[in-house]
C-alpha cells in the first residue's frame, strides 16, 4: 500500500504490515489512512478470507507519533477529539466491522493506540516477548482507539483501570492468563504458527464466521431477547449458504468439508 503500510494477499490470507522499525511502527496520519485502506481492500477482496495485523521488527506498535503530535499546527493539546475521529476511530470501526477474521498477530510491544489496534482485533496471538501498555498515561491522556471500551469488557473493571492508569507493562504470558490474547508462541515460532493460524480461519466458512463476528459486536450492548432474536435471523442467511450445505454433506459422507466463503 504504502511504504510504511505493507500489503499483501497469499492463500486466502491477507496480511497488513505497520512498517515503520525504526519507530517501533508509532504510528503517523499517513499511515492510518492507509492502513483504512488496506482493510477496506481486504474487506472487498473475496479472496481475502482472513486478515492478519502485524508489525515489522521488534514491536508491533508503540501507538500514536509523539513527534507528529508536537509538530501539529496550533501546538499541543489541539484538536485531538477531530485527530481520534479523523484517524484512529475511522480504522477501529473499519476493524470492527469487516465480516472476516482479522487477527492480531502482537510480534512485540503494543503500546498506546498500538495496544488498542490489537485489541480491536478479533483474536490475537502473541510472541513470548511481546508485551502491552497502556501507555497513554504516561503523556497524560486517557485511553483511546476504542481500549477504554474492550479492556473492561477483556478482563473486568478493575484490572483494565490499573492497567490504564499505572502505565503498566503487560508481558504476554500475563495476558494469556488474564485471556487477553488467545495464544502465546515461542518467538522462534512466531511466523509458522501465525501463518498456520490464519490458513485455519481462511479455510472456515467465511460468511458464518463473518455473521458470527457481526452478532457478538451487537450483542455487547443487548439483551439476551435481542441477541436470541439476532441469532435466529443471521441463522437465515448462514443457512442459506452453500458452506451450510457442504458442512452438512461432509458430516453425513464422513469426510472433512471443504468451505468456499460463500
Ligand atoms: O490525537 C492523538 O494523536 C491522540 C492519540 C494518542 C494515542 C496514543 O497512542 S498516545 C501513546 C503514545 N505512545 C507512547 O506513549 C509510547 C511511547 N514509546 C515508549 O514508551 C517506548 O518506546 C516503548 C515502551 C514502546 C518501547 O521502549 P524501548 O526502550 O524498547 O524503545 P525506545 O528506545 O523507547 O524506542 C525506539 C525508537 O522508537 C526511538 O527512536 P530513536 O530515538 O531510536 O530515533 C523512539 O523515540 C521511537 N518511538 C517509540 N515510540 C514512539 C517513538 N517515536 C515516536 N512516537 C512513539 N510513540
Amino acid at each position: 500500500m504504502t511504504e510504511h503500510i505493507l500489503y499483501g494477499v497469499a492463500d486466502g490470507v491477507a496480511t497488513i504490515t505497520l512498517n515503520r522499525a525504526d519507530k517501533l511502527n508509532a504510528l503517523t496520519d499517513e499511515m492510518l489512512s492507509s492502513l483504512r485502506r488496506s482493510v477496506r481492500a481486504a474487506e472487498k477482496d473475496d479472496a481475502v478470507r482472513c486478515i492478519v495485523l502485524t508489525g515489522s521488527g521488534r514491536a508491533f506498535c508503540a501507538g500514536q507519533d509523539l513527534a507528529a503530535v508536537r509538530g501539529r499546527e496550533g501546538g499541543e493539546g489541539v484538536g485531538f477529539r477531530e485527530h481520534l475521529e479523523r484517524t484512529y476511530n475511522v480504522v477501529i470501526r473499519e476493524l470492527r466491522s469487516v465480516e472476516k477474521p482479522v487477527l492480531g498477530a502482537v510480534n512485540g510491544v503494543a503500546a498506546g493506540a498500538g495496544a488498542s489496534l490489537a485489541l480491536a482485533c478479533d483474536l490475537r496471538l502473541a510472541a513470548e516477548s511481546a508485551s502491552f501498555i497502556q501507555s497513554f498515561i504516561g503523556v497524560g491522556l486517557v485511553p483511546d482507539s476504542g481500549s477504554t471500551w474492550f479492556l473492561p469488557r477483556m478482563i473486568g473493571y478493575a484490572r483494565a483501570f490499573e492497567l490504564a492508569v499505572t502505565g503498566n507493562r503487560l508481558p504476554a504470558a500475563e495476558a494469556l492468563a488474564l485471556g487477553l490474547v488467545n495464544r502465546v508462541v515461542p518467538d522462534a515460532d512466531f511466523s509458522l504458527e501465525v501463518r498456520s493460524y490464519a490458513l485455519q480461519l481462511a479455510n472456515a466458512p467465511t460468511r458464518a464466521v463473518g455473521l458470527t463476528k457481526r452478532a457478538m459486536n451487537r450483542a455487547m450492548g443487548s439483551t439476551l431477547d435481542e441477541a436470541l432474536a439476532y441469532e435466529a435471523q443471521l441463522q437465515e442467511v448462514a443457512g442459506s449458504t452453500r458452506d451450510h450445505r457442504e458442512g452438512v454433506s461432509a458430516f453425513l459422507e464422513k469426510r472433512s468439508p471443504t468451505f468456499e466463503g460463500r
